[in-house]
């Protein structure tokens, strides 16, 4: 099948998931092609057979404050669309993938050429940025012009039709983890550089946006490092890491937290890590925690969203309310004060983290994808 993929190419967890859902298809024979503004961070990590990535290019002229991407991005998909004969155009966040999408097919309707487009929900396009009403209409509109629509979680489906208008069936299709890439390797080396005395070693990977709440990370390892000797690595960066250093060098504690910024290799340090902390006050899934699980990480969270559909209370990690920094730090003590417990912990995770493999997960979009062409067809056949 062709299948263009449109996503954000940064380091953000839809864009993340989209990278790696073009990757396994085109390594199953499937040609795929990105349409986005720059290569997809992922993207560059190794070559793909069938693997095509459109730049759109959004010139800029002196009139516009705000250069109009989407109509950029309209047009784009167009010309792939048109030239690539795709079969199928997969969207991941809806704002503006989805108007986008709506607006292109309308172009080449007038030319009577036309094919399917599936939106998949993420998170804060609905939870967040896409119930703002400003947006409101423009997103319930396209995400009902969609030909199908999955969300990343029970939880974003559940909350998607309480929050919109939403006149058709969500397809739950969680996220998923290769575990060829993301899994504990021998990194004692790094360890004994970072953790010298052979600390505790906690970790965070987010893009350090309000919504993670980054500053209860460090409040969580304040209270661990009392108890327990501790490190804590801080891997990603975004609006909130300065104010996040600046916290911990008040606190005292800035020596005993490496922020390590952006990172491609991840799995390399997630292999060195004894616990994740995701004291997230949103988060529809939580792919960063199911990569570290899957690295034998236990996982200490927020009950929000989708977590605790990955997160199982008392055997992959625990579940805390949101802000909870005091049970969140009870529980992390729990854990890595006990040797055989630890252990135990790393287990359950990567046993959790086995039921979300890409071999399980990609067939599942494999499968919408060729009801979604067969049903297209057969409705333009009926129409002609
Ligand atoms: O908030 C992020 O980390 C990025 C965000 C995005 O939309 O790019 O991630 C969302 O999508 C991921 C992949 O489906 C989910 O695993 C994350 O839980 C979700 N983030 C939130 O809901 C806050």
């Amino acid at each position: 099948m062709k299948i263009g993929i449109v996503c954000y190419p940064t380091f953000g967890g839809s864009g993340v998931l989209a990278t790696e859902l073009g990757m396994a298809l085109s390594d199953k024979g499937h040609e795929v092609h990105f349409i986005t503004y720059k290569q997809p961070v992922r993207l560059a990590l190794g070559f793909h057979p069938n693997l095509y990535f459109h730049e759109v290019k959004v010139p800029t002229y002196p009139l516009f404050d705000f250069p109009p991407y989407e109509t950029a991005l309209a047009s784009a998909m167009v010309d792939v669309i048109v030239n690539q004969r795709l079969d199928v155009l997969h969207l991941h966040y809806a704002i503006p993938h989805a108007s986008a999408a709506y607006f292109a097919r309308q172009i080449l309707l007038k030319t009577g050429r036309d094919i399917p487009f599936i939106t998949t929900l993420h998170g804060t396009d609905i939870t967040l940025v896409g119930r703002d009403p400003t947006y409101e209409p423009v997103v319930t509109f396209s995400i009902n012009e969609s030909d199908a629509i999955t969300a990343v979680s029970q939880n974003l489906k559940d909350e998607t039709l309480r929050e919109f208008k939403i006149e058709k069936d969500i397809h739950v299709i969680p996220n998923f983890v290769d575990v060829k890439r993301f899994h504990q390797t021998d990194k004692g080396h790094f360890k004994k550089m970072l953790a010298p005395e052979g600390e505790r070693i906690l970790v965070h990977v987010s893009n350090f946006r309000p919504v993670k709440r980054v500053a209860d990370v460090v409040k969580v390892f304040n209270i661990v490092r009392q108890h327990i000797p501790a490190k804590l690595l801080m891997i990603g960066d975004g609006p909130d890491r300065q104010a996040n250093e600046d916290m911990a060098r008040c606190m005292g504690i800035y020596q005993d937290i490496r922020y390590l910024g952006k990172q491609e290799q991840i799995s390399e340090i997630l292999s060195i890590a004894d616990l994740f902390l995701l004291p997230s006050e949103s988060e529809s899934f939580g792919l960063s925690a199911l990569e570290a699980m899957a690295c034998m990480v236990p996982l200490v969270s927020t009950n929000a969203g989708g977590l605790p559909e990955i997160n199982v209370n008392g055997k992959t990690g625990f579940l805390s309310a949101v802000g909870d920094v005091e049970d969140m730090a009870k529980h992390a003590l729990y854990i890595l004060s006990d040797d055989q417990r630890l252990a135990q912990f790393k287990k359950n995770a990567i046993a959790q983290a086995r039921k979300f493999e890409k071999q399980h997960i990609i067939p599942m979009y494999e499968q919408l994808y060729s009801e979604v062409v067969t049903a297209h067809a057969a409705k333009r056949a009926l129409s002609v």
